[in-house]
């Protein structure tokens, strides 16, 4: 049997599970806010064409209009200053698009402190009990920020003090980006990076560091929960935006039982 057949016989007899990954894309979805003077982004908006009255008798459509990143989103290496001569979205090769994922939990420890950062101790931890990292893995970072999602102000966190929400220590983020085999990370929360990481050194390392070793990030990922710590497969399809430094985007995984 093909690997492509037995794949089809899992997803048949229920072995293989297809698990969305997506939040909804409403205007209701929260969007990052960044600090003054920086510009922010809008969110979604949809706009009706026709409603099967008048203005098109048989038909339902609308058009939107949206930030490149909302949402569950994909960052491109070109998102970034260290990045500006890598991929755009468009050119991401599709082979980079589906791959292993590994599931990191710190949802306890991201509870009991809003700025959690993870370290490479944390990452090496997990490769002692659960194996080296795959070659052009995907890390997930489970931190069940995805429960607050349906809210704004839980989801951004923020007080006077800034956004408080969990991301990557500044070496880890080196590490990810310049030495472990992963090509890309995805998150939970708003952005790859920590609440707080404007004022990292560098600031947002994630995106600095993993977009400029032309590595990719996803965002505002759900039910993360239902992984196993290793092999799912991941797929993650934004859209082919010309020049577009991310998109939002459909993401799933492949788990088998
Ligand atoms: C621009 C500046 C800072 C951040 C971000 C964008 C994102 O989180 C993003 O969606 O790429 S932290
Ligand atoms: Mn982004």
């Amino acid at each position: 049997m093909t690997v492509l057949a037995s794949l089809v016989e899992g997803l048949a007899s229920g072995r293989v599970r297809v698990v969305d990954l997506t939040q909804p894309l409403s205007e209701q979805t929260p969007i990052l806010q960044l600090p003054p003077p920086f510009a922010n982004t809008p969110g979604w908006t949809t706009h009706e064409i026709s409603r099967y009255d008048e203005r098109g008798p048989a038909w339902y459509w609308n058009w939107f209009e949206g930030g490149e990143h909302v949402g569950t989103h994909f960052d491109a290496p070109n998102h970034w200053v260290t990045g500006r001569d890598r991929e755009d979205v468009a050119s991401v090769p599709p082979a980079r698009l589906v791959g292993p994922a590994v599931v990191i939990d710190k949802s306890a420890e991201a509870a009991a402190d809003p700025d959690f950062l993870l370290g490479i101790d944390d990452v090496r931890a997990f490769e002692t009990e659960h194996g080296p990292l795959p070659d052009g893995c995907w890390l997930l970072y489970r931190t069940g920020w995805d429960s607050r999602a349906h809210d704004s102000g839980a989801f951004l966190n923020a007080n006077e003090t800034g956004p408080h929400t969990p991301g990557f220590s500044p070496e880890c983020a080196r590490w990810l980006a310049e030495e472990s085999p992963v090509i890309g990370v995805g998150v939970e929360t708003v952005g790859t990076d920590a609440g707080a990481a404007h004022s990292f050194e560098p600031a947002f390392p994630c995106h600095s560091f993993m977009l400029g070793a032309g590595k990719y990030g996803l965002t505002q990922l759900a039910n993360l929960a239902t992984l196993p710590p290793t092999g799912a497969v991941l797929v993650v399809l934004p859209l082919k935006l010309v020049n577009g430094s991310g998109s939002p985007c459909r993401a799933i995984a492949l788990i088998e039982s």
